[in-house]
């Protein structure tokens, strides 16, 4: 049985990343269908309040983020790489790229194109959530979205004008499931996706590349399951705090974690592993035991607990 558990639900543009990532490596894993909108509580008791979709356990680990979820997908399953053509570090600095840049006004566009169609609930709930997106005058704003959309889907079309196959070569890698989520969202919920890729044949020949890679081995798994799972393992991460981090916290530190764009949810818990490039914290539940929550610090803010 597989150890991985994708907590996502199939509309969720950030979880087809991770599924992209999970058919690229080809691994098996099971996966847990969460709520698209608050409350999630099977969710926030292994994650201690991050609402955001999706989210890796693995046993006792939770990993929030797709940016983290990626680079531990590659530390435990390295071959076949992310990173076909190296440059890893770069793949992973152009996340600011293709997940705000290009995915934020295809979400605006989602978003704006629909409202009429959209289930109340899941619009109240993302008018609180998405504190980017200015729904008042999203009706408005529409053509400049479709602008900005564009200006991604161009480039993406243009690095393959020397026909390779993917972006960075002729071997498929993260870097292409960056660019490719904001345009299987668009596909999904922009009724006018077909004009705006009109005048893009090779950008359409890559999106059927990349729609092959498929999502790996998926099994079911109840949220009740995961959360045994949780409770019957301990971390397999060996905690490690840097000494010179400019923060200077120690191990044990009762600390809070939250991201510092939108969904800002601090999660509380001490102090277990803190890197350049991680940070993770231990923390109690009644229903998922003792689990450890990693975040990536890129965009996620520390704050020691007084007391
Ligand atoms: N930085 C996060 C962004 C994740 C994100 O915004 N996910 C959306 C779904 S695609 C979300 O959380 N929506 C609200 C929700 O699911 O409750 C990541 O890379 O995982």
């Amino acid at each position: 049985m597989s150890d991985l558990i994708l907590h996502h639900f199939d509309l969720s543009p950030f979880a087809e990343k991770v599924r992209l990532m999970l058919g690229l490596k080809q691994l098996s894993w099971r996966s847990v269908e969460i709520p698209m909108v608050m409350p999630k509580p099977d969710l926030v008791a292994l994650t201690g309040g991050y609402r955001k979709t999706p989210v890796l356990q693995i046993g006792a680990d939770v990993y929030c983020d797709t940016r983290l979820i990626a680079r531990e997908l590659e530390r435990r399953y390295p071959s076949p790489s992310l990173f076909p053509h190296g440059g890893g570090a770069l793949v992973e600095a152009l996340s600011a790229w293709s997940d705000r840049v290009f995915f934020d006004p295809g979400a605006g566009l989602a978003m704006g194109t629909n409202q009429a169609f959209i289930p109340a609930p899941v619009l109240e709930d993302r008018k609180a959530f998405f504190n980017f997106m200015d729904f008042e005058t999203l009706e408005a704003n529409l053509p400049h979205l479709y602008t900005q959309v564009a200006v991604g889907l161009e480039l993406v079309d243009r690095q393959l004008e020397d026909g390779r196959h993917y972006l960075g070569g002729n071997a498929p890698g993260l870097i292409d499931i960056q660019a490719y989520f904001p345009l299987w969202m668009l596909r999904g919920n922009v009724a006018r996706t077909p004009q705006l890729v009109a005048g893009y044949p090779r950008l359409q020949a890559w999106e059927q590349r990349l729609q092959q890679l498929g999502h790996g081995d998926r099994r079911p798994c109840t949220s009740a399951e995961a959360l045994a799972i949780a409770r019957s393992a301990s971390s397999s991460v060996v905690p490690t705090v840097d000494p010179n981090d400019p923060l200077g916290l120690a191990a044990g530190d009762l600390v809070t974690v939250t991201p510092d764009d939108y969904g800002r949810v601090p999660v509380q818990g001490t102090l277990y592993c803190l890197h350049t490039q991680e940070v993770a914290i231990r923390r109690e539940d009644d229903r998922a035991g003792t689990v450890v929550v990693h975040f990536p610090r890129g965009g996620y803010r520390i704050d020691r607990v007084a007391g």
